[in-house]
């Protein structure tokens, strides 16, 4: 039978279950990757798990998140990643050395192979022809440690691409447009498969700006084949060896298919403050600006830096802009410094910034009050630059360079009129400079076993998950709306250090809900707790969109919260729900959403029973009297692990002999 490319790599690395669309499977992990946000916490759990090594071909732990240093915690957090890294067989690139997914991309990714990651944007691998998936930190310390990951088999939504894209016009382009039809809703449980010829022009860097940013359509991954173009650049790291051409067969199906011809993608931006704000950059050009970052995960290779350095090669950004440029790896400053492109950004004014996440996480360059923001990023929820009310623009290079020029929203594609700048065409080099310095083997096993491992004070082992209440009973936190992010859940930024400290970082849940003069949701959350209730969320739509953090499950955890009603949810996010014994219930009827206010007192009995087997459950809300139902849209493996107390303690009853 004709098969996706995606079902052929599903096929190669079923372990448990039937390749039939909604139904649960679980695929062996060839590859895992962490990074220092959600790494130590990852390392913990894996070293509660009981294990000495991973059991995976390859593991990486990279440290991009956490550079800043201010105070003890992010030094500690890396001599700890550096140290259990060696010890456990996992390979460490340092900090410095680059963001993960660019790192991964240029030194490890391979075409077929599976890769999870505790990291949301971790499908950037599916631009190699990899499944690269994204997941909390307790997965993939279970994948470490050679257990299958457990997902829902997908629909496959093909995106057929014909055409070429003009100049000044980008993948990132492409992946905004198809923001706007997809939207950030609706997705869970999809992949992204691109098919057709269209694939062909695009560079292994240009079809991983699309699966990077394709997270913020909520699928599970977005994938490309593996053809000459990816042989090539295999070829260019001197990885020729990892090369294995992959494709849908021709007759394959799939579950929707959209046409894009990439000769009619025109300049996009994700306008304030969600990725599918999609306007046409001709919409909002003349919008005064005040900062351009380029950056992130999503535009920073050689490719894109080197664009906008020939951009501004001999010019001067405007006055009324502050640029700043983060390199994605060390081999993209490494490179960009010999070819000269360095230079040039120096001296068009450019504010350089250490390979890493930086900005586009929080950690510097938050704009001022109402200045308007543009970054090549992903993400633009509101408040993630770290400015409450901000206004930031989701953009390509060639848009960003152009806007720092000219000190508005500028079209690149008038570049040539305005200013008589000419379309540079950066090619990818037939050579990467390649240098792993920075990327440290770990200890053959003989010598990791007297290995030690360096703990600083400011690395707190979290508290585990308790088992479900026979009965729950307890108090609404907040009742939230829509597209409630990770971000709001749990927010990085100037809180980011607290990552390895569970108890400190958790008296920053819900932060920008919590009002002056009055409880916060950690203080309210854990009165609760005392008195032996427990804390209840109620949200709308897509409820946990966004990072793959594990402390948006984690630190509620930590302050009592044991169920989360929404009207939907996002998969990454429920699942770190149930890994950690927080029920996730779907309202049967989403008008009951009405039903429910702050503060009200609910009940829910035979909670335990009915996660045992019910597809349904009884909600009182003891306030208003209203009753209603619950949905509980899980897998059987989904309600062993809420009724064994989380994710930890299943594992340790499966390891024990019965
Ligand atoms: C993000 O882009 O939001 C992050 C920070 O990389 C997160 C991971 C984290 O919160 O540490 C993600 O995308 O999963
Ligand atoms: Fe880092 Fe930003 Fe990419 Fe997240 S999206 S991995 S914070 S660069």
């Amino acid at each position: 039978m004709s098969q996706t490319l995606t079902y052929k790599i599903l096929q190669q690395h079923l372990v448990d279950g039937k390749l039939i669309p909604g139904r649960p499977i679980g695929i062996r992990i060839d590859q895992t990757l962490t990074q220092d946000a959600t790494g130590t916490t990852a390392f913990l759990l894996f070293e509660s798990m009981g294990m000495a090594r991973v059991r995976t071909d390859l593991s990486v732990s990279y440290v991009d998140h956490n550079l800043a240093q201010f105070g003890p915690e992010n030094h500690n957090d890396h001599l700890y990643l550096q140290s259990i890294a060696r010890k456990v067989g996992v390979w460490h690139s340092r900090p410095g050395n680059g963001i993960c997914h660019q790192v991964h991309l240029e030194r490890f990714g391979k075409p077929a192979a599976t890769l999870l990651g505790s990291d949301s944007h971790t499908p950037t691998g599916g631009g190699l022809g990899m499944l690269a998936i994204g997941a909390g930190g307790l997965d993939v310390a279970s994948a470490m440690g050679g257990g299958p990951f457990y997902l829902t088999c997908p629909k496959v939504i093909g995106v057929r691409l014909t055409g070429k894209l003009n100049d000044w016009v980008t993948s990132k382009d492409l992946i905004l447009k198809l923001l706007s039809i997809l939207t950030t809703k609706g997705n869970v449980g999809c992949i992204v498969e691109y098919f057709g010829p269209g694939v062909h022009t695009l560079s292994v860097p240009q079809r991983a700006t699309v699966t990077n940013m394709g997270a913020e359509l909520g699928v599970t991954t977005s994938v490309f084949p593996s053809d000459s173009v990816t042989q090539q650049f295999l070829q260019a790291q001197k990885r020729g060896g990892d090369f294995q051409p992959l494709a849908a067969d021709p007759e394959a199906e799939y579950d929707r298919v959209i046409e894009i011809n990439l000769s009619q993608v025109v300049p996009m931006a994700a306008c304030p403050s969600s990725p599918d704000n999609i306007k046409s950059i001709e919409e909002i050009a003349g919008r005064k600006i005040g900062q351009v970052v380029v950056g992130s995960c999503t535009n920073s290779s050689y490719t894109d830096l080197m664009t906008v350095a020939e951009v501004l090669k001999g010019r001067r950004i405007d006055s009324a802009v502050e640029f700043a440029v983060a390199p994605g790896s060390r081999q993209v400053l490494q490179m960009i410094a010999r070819s000269g492109g360095l230079s040039d950004l120096i001296a068009a004014g450019a504010r350089m910034i250490e390979s890493g996440c930086g900005p586009c996480i929080g950690q510097g360059f938050s704009p001022g009050d109402g200045v308007v923001t543009l970054r090549t990023f992903n993400r633009n929820f509101a408040g993630r630059t770290g400015t409450k009310g901000d206004q930031c623009y989701l953009v390509s290079p060639e848009t960003a360079a152009a806007s720092a020029i000219m000190g508005e929203i500028t079209d690149p594609r008038n570049l040539k009129e305005m200013v008589g700048i000419q379309y540079p065409k950066i090619k990818i080099p037939k050579e990467f400079r390649i240098d792993d310095s920075m990327i440290e083997p770990p200890l053959p096993p003989e010598e990791a076993a007297g290995a030690k491992v360096l703990r600083g004070p400011t690395i707190v082992v979290p508290e585990s998950s308790k088992p479900l209440p026979e009965t729950l009973r307890g108090q609404v936190l907040i009742k939230c709306g829509d597209k409630i992010t990770t971000d709001h859940i749990m927010p990085a930024g100037a809180f980011l250090k607290y990552r390895s400290n569970v108890p400190e970082y958790s008296k920053y849940v819900f932060n920008g809900f919590n009002e002056e003069d009055k409880p916060t949701f950690a203080q309210r959350g854990l009165d609760l707790k005392k008195q032996g209730r427990a804390g209840i969320v109620i949200a709308g739509e897509s409820y946990g969109q966004g990072s793959s953090r594990e402390h948006a499950a984690l630190c509620p955890m930590y302050l009592g919260v044991r169920a989360v009603l929404a009207k939907s949810m996002e998969r990454i996010h429920k699942a770190n729900l149930i890994n950690f014994a927080i029920v996730p219930i779907e309202f049967a009827d989403p008008a009951d959403y009405d039903k429910i206010s702050d503060n009200d007192q609910i009940e829910i009995p035979d909670l335990t029973e009915a996660v045992k087997n019910k597809e349904e459950l009884e909600i009182r809300n003891q306030s208003s009297q209203a009753v209603f139902k619950g949905k509980l849209n899980l897998s059987h493996r989904d309600r062993e692990i809420l009724l064994a107390g989380g994710l930890l303690n299943f594992a340790k009853k499966k390891a024990q002999p019965s």
